[in-house]
């Protein structure tokens, strides 16, 4: 528990953590081993009380660039000062016009149009829901289905949470969406196990859209969502020419592809998108978390101009598309963003988590041989350790090397049940790699 003395505190310490309900965190283990942060710079976190936790996570795959920019915290400063907010709904700002742009250059050719919300979760449910309205207006009404995959992470609103494919996210939550259907993980540890980058073995698993098309009718399928890596569910990249597969399929039957690029936007494959990577253009593409560096709520969708543009008809003073939120394109996410993004260009960091992959993912594949280690998978600056679960206590493994890396190890991970996932900014040096990885095989001991 914490201490609850009086005492000057170089931060303000909470004497009572009851009446937070925590998301997606285990509350009363937090509550009594909390994990507290105060500040972050650079490439470390510091604790409420003192200790620097170096960030192998960049926080939850927001902070690319880093902590503590101050040409980002100034641009927010600055905004705040000069207006604090403006309403979306026909109203604007020159720095969402500019932002949209400089994203929109930033994207494959032909996703030219942005549309503003506040989270990935948003970004998701908005893009299902374009999907659906753009079929509607293009006379194709019939095609109200849509299709996500197993192991797929697209939040936590009513739509992605249903084309979600995680049982944990959705078995509490009653029907969810009608009309949903998944296709099948892309992972096999048999086959695939200790792949670095894409996996040879698994395009196949993309030939599974044309069943579920002989199920339902290409005629009634509106959408396949599906992240070109599947980030939270364990670091699950898309086997060699998977994407390229779903392309063809999907553009055969009219079906709209969207990729889910909240976590490999912005540089972590080492590409602006994925979808660069891949050389495979989605139809919409979602994105969050970097592109304001973590520092502001922001998301968005990139859209074809094909799509947009079928909105833009009837008459000029009704709204296009009946859809939108309070703090779409907030000026505070704006600036961050419009910061943000110069500095991933200035400081080349796409570039740099390119060119750093392969020492990357050498260095994580030198823990294969640890205790429990049962494959490890590596793409871009990201890195999935999955360890043998505790015989009938599944996750209980993978909690104990977060409380290990964050109590004794001075290191920030994420945790997917039993794997640990890596995933530091893109600033980070060869020698921190280094380190992380020592420490994860300190961790890794510890909880075998
Ligand atoms: N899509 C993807 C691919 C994500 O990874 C979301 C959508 C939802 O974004 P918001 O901003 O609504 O949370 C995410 C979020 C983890 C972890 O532990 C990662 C996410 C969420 C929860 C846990 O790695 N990513």
């Amino acid at each position: 528990m914490l201490d609850k003395s009086p005492r000057p505190a170089a931060v303000n310490v909470p004497n009572d953590l009851a009446a937070h309900w925590m998301p997606f965190t285990a509350n009363r283990a937090f509550k009594k081993q909390p994990r507290l942060l105060a500040g972050a710079e650079g490439m470390h976190y510091i604790t409420v009380d003192g200790r620097k936790i170096l960030d192998g996570s960049a926080g939850m795959w927001c902070c690319n660039a880093g902590h503590g920019r101050k040409e980002i915290s100034q641009a927010i400063a600055k905004q705040a000062e000069a207006m604090d907010y403006a309403p979306p709904f026909q109203f604007g700002i020159p720095q969402s016009f500019e932002l949209a742009s400089r994203i929109a250059d930033l994207a494959p050719d032909g996703l030219n149009h942005v549309f503003f919300c506040n989270s990935g979760s948003e970004a998701a449910d908005t893009a299902l829901k374009i999907a659906l309205a753009y079929h509607q207006i293009n006379g194709q009404g019939g095609r109200i289905r849509l299709i996500g995959r197993e192991r797929g992470y697209h939040g936590v609103g009513f739509g992605g949470t249903s084309v979600g494919g995680i049982v944990g996210n959705r078995k509490l939550f009653g029907s969810l969406l009608t009309g949903v259907d998944h296709l099948p993980a892309t992972y096999d540890r048999d086959k695939q196990a200790f792949s670095k980058g894409e996996p040879e073995y698994g395009a196949h698993f993309a030939d599974e859209l044309e069943r579920l098309v002989n199920l339902h009718g290409a005629n009634t399928i509106a959408a396949v969502i599906v992240e070109p890596m599947a980030g939270s569910t364990g670091v699950l990249p898309a086997p060699k020419g998977y994407l390229k597969r779903l392309r063809e399929i999907t553009q055969k039957h009219g079906i709209l592809l969207i990729f889910d690029e909240v976590i490999t936007g912005y540089g972590r494959l080492g590409f602006a998108f994925a979808a660069e990577r891949y050389g495979v253009t989605p139809d919409m593409l979602t994105f969050a978390k970097g592109i304001t560096n973590g520092a502001a709520p922001m998301g968005g969708v990139l859209v074809r101009g094909a799509i947009y543009d079928a909105f833009m008809n009837g008459p000029e003073h009704v709204v296009e598309l009946t859809h939108g939120y309070t703090y779409s394109a907030h000026p505070l996410a704006c600036a961050a963003g419009l910061a943000t993004l110069d500095i991933y260009r200035d400081e080349k960091l796409f570039e740099r988590a390119n060119k750093l992959e392969p020492k990357f993912a050498d260095a994580v594949m030198s823990l294969k041989g640890q205790p429990n280690v049962v494959d490890i998978r590596t793409v871009g600056l990201t890195a999935g350790i999955d360890l043998a679960p505790i015989a009938d206590a599944p996750g209980k493994r993978g909690f104990a090397a977060l409380n290990s890396a964050f109590h004794d190890n001075d290191l920030m991970l994420r945790i997917a049940g039993d794997t640990l996932a890596l995933t530091p900014p893109l600033i980070v040096s060869e020698d921190q790699i280094g380190e992380i990885v020592d420490k994860i095989g300190k961790i890794i001991r510890a909880v075998a």
